[in-house]
């Protein structure tokens, strides 16, 4: 008969440092890190991150962190620079450092993971607007905070496309609703008082586009102003339901959570390098190679329409 062993002594700890707590996209990440954690068994995932979306709080916890001699950071970063030096620091006591979901500068991490193409997120995102404004118009972007590097890397990379695949698409304001659900709330009422022949509001982000959506329908805007962006499905389906949204997109956050766990454990364990072309396994997820900036993307993101979306809510 097989003796089940007893429970694994937990000799790998691997911090999980999100944005902010309170935030459903991350704590969906933060169910596939544990599965992660359970499938590779010997680990430890800690889950934490600032209450607000700001470097200085999440440097305040990748300090403690360090003191704490955790084996692997994987975080999803505030900002692309402020981070650098106290992850250097992490490096420099030998504990792995790797991005995901919101990138570090290269010199303040091992490896990136993207949770998909950039330029391939920036062309949804307008054409998630412009698929349902034939006639062309004024939209206003809402996003997370300034200084989020995911959510600037997709602006840029919209800004980029509009002119040429979507000249009758007009860019009339952008603003930062710092994933915080009130502020986002005032921004979204601050673009519709100031344009008042807003289209659309596209907002990259799981936090801003749940506070759009419920201000367009508090202000009886449903049918006047499409909302529109990344939004996790189970946040979001009332707002598909009572038409303040046509779709959205987003890719699976449990998979991006269960890949910063597998991929911290491979470096950390030594099962791997991260360098250039190198071919990195993530599990029952697949594989990515590093570009020459050791970043990888992983799958094209999902679209949610009033087809799927009550599916897709019941995962994530
Ligand atoms: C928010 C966060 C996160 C982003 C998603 C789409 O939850 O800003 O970083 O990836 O939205």
């Amino acid at each position: 008969a097989l003796i089940t062993a007893p429970a694994a002594a937990q000799d790998m700890k691997i911090a999980l440092v999100v944005k902010s707590l309170g935030n459903g996209f991350f704590d969906a990440a933060a169910k596939g890190a544990q599965e992660a954690a359970r499938e590779i068994g010997g680990i430890e995932v800690i889950y934490t991150g600032p209450t607000a979306a700001t470097a200085e709080g999440q440097i305040e916890i990748i300090n403690s962190l360090i003191a704490q001699q955790v084996n692997a950071i994987a975080i999803s970063a505030n900002d692309p620079d402020a981070l650098v030096p106290a992850l250097k620091r992490a490096m420099d006591r030998g504990i792995t450092v790797i991005s995901w979901d919101s990138g570090v500068a290269q010199e303040g991490r091992q490896l990136h993971l993207n949770p998909s193409d950039t330029g391939l997120i920036g062309e949804t995102i307008i054409k998630l607007a412009a698929d349902y404004l034939p006639e062309g118009g004024d939209v206003a972007i809402l996003s997370a905070s300034s200084t989020a590097t995911n959510q600037n890397a997709w602006i840029e990379a919209a800004k980029k496309v509009l002119p040429e695949k979507f000249p009758k698409i007009n860019l009339v304001a952008t603003v930062y609703g710092d994933d915080d659900a009130v502020k986002s709330t005032n921004e979204a009422k601050g673009l519709i008082a100031s344009h008042p022949n807003l289209k659309a509001i596209i907002a990259p982000t799981t936090v801003g586009v749940v506070a759009a959506a419920q201000v367009v329908t508090d202000e009886n805007l449903i049918g006047k102003i499409n909302v529109t962006g990344l939004a996790l499905p189970s946040e979001f389906k009332k707002f598909i339901d009572n038409g303040a949204s046509q779709a959205v997109a987003l890719w699976n956050p449990i998979d991006l959570g269960y890949s910063a766990v597998y991929l911290s454990h491979q470096l950390a364990s030594g099962k791997a390098k991260a360098e250039p072309g190198a071919k990195l396994s993530i599990g029952k997820v697949g594989e990515i190679t590093l570009d020459d900036t050791n970043s990888a993307a992983m799958a094209a993101p999902f679209q949610f329409d009033k087809s799927n979306i009550e599916e897709f809510s019941k995962i994530y």
